[in-house]
Order: structure tokens, then sequence, then C-alpha cells
């Protein structure tokens, strides 16, 4: 028999691959949602998690993973996130040894991936905490707002106006769904694969106020199926963000590399790391 004493699992890359492939399995074969995969989902249940952040008070972020529990499940702002959270519970029962804030953050990292972004460097060190950590609701941004608000929000977290800028591309991805935002549509024709077209089509379209009963939102005049929010569109009308995003819609290798930094810097706003180290993981692609 074996006789070496057993100290708790110390996972190593090699097991996080193993997390991130599971993922990245899910998502492929979970093709039957929305425009066929869960991938934008879980990079804004990435994103929630880990907007919550303040840096005065160093509380918030990822680290925690307080969306769990309600109040923060029931914010106004995460409503439809349950989807994601549920679209993970397979793969947490499959490895139970890897905290659901590393889970969330490292799922976030594999969709944007999968979906045709950049390499996003991930490392683990998130503990979960209980529902005293909640934090208060009106932590992350309202797409009804200005750009006032956009920095108010995102200088919380310690963002400078380039950043901001290039984290509001993911919405590459994804759509807006009446039944959780009231807003309605994605942003561009690829909701689906990760690119630089919320830039260019944000700088290059004429964009007009939808004309509906739901909340203020803009369309595109060409084809009047594609969307902005109020947010979105503040991005052009401020010098000081709307340079970034010109140069975005122009240089989509800029954006991936900027954005790539920036939602790094975001998965790990205040989390107490013991290692500088990150694993970049294979996407399913590559042999
Ligand atoms: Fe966003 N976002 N977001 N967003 N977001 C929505 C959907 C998605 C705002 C509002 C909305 C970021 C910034 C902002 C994604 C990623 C990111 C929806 C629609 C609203 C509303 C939700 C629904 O109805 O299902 C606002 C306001 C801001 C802002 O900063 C001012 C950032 C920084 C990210 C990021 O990931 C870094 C993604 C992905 C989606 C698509 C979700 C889906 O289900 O599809």
């Amino acid at each position: 028999g074996d006789s070496s004493p057993k100290g708790p699992f110390v996972p190593t890359k090699a097991d996080y691959q193993k997390v991130y492939d599971a993922v990245a399995r899910r998502l492929a074969d979970e093709t039957d949602y929305d425009d066929g995969s869960y991938g934008p989902v879980l990079v804004r249940l990435a994103w929630h998690a880990s907007g919550t952040y303040d840096k005065e008070t160093g509380t918030g972020g990822s680290n925690g993973a307080t969306m769990r529990f309600a109040p923060e499940s029931d914010h106004g702002a995460n409503a439809g996130l349950k989807t994601a959270r549920d679209f993970l519970e397979p793969i947490k029962a499959q490895f139970p040894w890897i905290t659901y804030s590393d889970l969330w953050t490292l799922g976030g990292a594999c969709a944007i991936q999968e979906l045709g972004g950049p390499s996003i460097p991930w490392r683990p060190g998130r503990e979960d905490r209980d529902v005293a950590a909640c934090t208060p609701d009106g932590r992350l941004p309202d797409a009804a707002k200005d750009q006032r608000h956009i920095r108010d929000i995102f200088s919380r977290m310690g963002f400078d106006d380039r950043e901001m800028v290039a984290l509001i591309g993911a919405h590459a991805l994804g759509r807006c769904h009446t039944d959780r935002s009231g807003f309605d549509g994605p942003w561009n024709f690829s909701p689906t694969v990760f690119t630089n077209e919320f830039f260019r089509l944000l700088a290059e379209e004429k964009w007009v106020q939808k004309k509906w009963n739901g909340p203020t939102q803009f369309t595109d005049k060409t084809t009047g199926t594609l969307m902005m929010l109020p947010t979105d569109m503040a991005l052009v009308k401020d010098k000081g963000f709307k340079k970034h995003v010109e140069r975005y819609a122009k240089d989509s290798d800029a954006f991936f590399k900027e954005f790539s930094d920036v939602f790094v810097k975001l998965l790990e706003l205040g989390v107490p790391f013991k290692t500088d180290d990150r694993i970049v993981f294979k996407t399913s692609d590559s042999e």
C-alpha cells in the first residue's frame, strides 16, 4: 500500500488547465442558448464578480464570490447571471477543490480565449467568503447614465480612461435581454466572436435613438438591428474616451493587447495572491 502522508490537495498548473478544458468542452457542447454560446454571459459573471471592488476600503472584487448570496445575487445589475453560475456548477462538482471565486474568474478567462479573444493570463488564490462580505448595491455601472458616471464607477476600481474604454470593448460579445436589463439586442453581427467590432461600429455607424416603449437605447441607421447603450454612446461623446475608441476601431492588435492587460487587472482587484506566476491556458483549438 501507499504509506505516503496525505496532506491537503495542492493543485498544479496542469490541474487548472483541466478545469479550463472542462469549461471549454462545456461551452462547445451547450450551444442551444442565445446566439449559440454561454461564453458572453460567463464573461459578464467574471466582470460583475470583480467590478464591485472599491480601492479605498479594499472591499468587493472577485475574492469571495459573494454573488452566490442574496442580497448581492438580487442586485438589479446581476439579473440573469444565475444562468452563468448554474452553467459552472457541473465544473465545480467535477473539481470540488477549486473555489467559486477562482472558478468564476477562470470561466471568464476561458470564455474570452475560446471566443477568439486574446489570451488572459490567470492566477489562482481567491477564497470564498460568506454572506457578510456581500457588497452594497450600486457599485456596478448603470447603462442609462453618462461619461461622469463611467469615470466615477471605474476610477473607484482604480482604472484610467484608456482602461475604461478597453474594458467596455467586451460589448463585442453577447446581447441585452429585455427580461434582464430591459435593453434589447446585440452590439454587432458576431456576438459570439471576440473582435474590435464594437469600436468599429461605434466610430463608423450612424446611431439613432430607438423608437420603442423600453429604456432609451440607440440603433444603427443602416440595419436597425444592432444596439448601443447610453453609456456606450458616451464613449464617443467624450473627447478623452473617443480617441481610444477611434484607435481601437483601427487597430485590432492594440485592442486585444490592452484588453488582455486590463481584464487581467480587473479579475485580480483586491485579491491577496501568494504567487506572481500566472498561467497561460492552452485554448481548445491549439494541439
Ligand atoms: Fe456590460 N452590459 N456593461 N460590460 N456586458 C450588458 C451585457 C454585457 C454595462 C451594461 C450592460 C462592461 C461594461 C458595462 C458584458 C461585459 C462587460 C448588459 C445587458 C448591460 C445593460 C445585460 C442583459 O440584459 O443581459 C454598462 C453600463 C457598462 C459600463 O461600463 C458603463 C464591461 C467592463 C464588461 C467586461 O466584461 C469587461 C458582456 C459580455 C455582456 C453580454 C452578456 C450576455 O448575456 O450576453
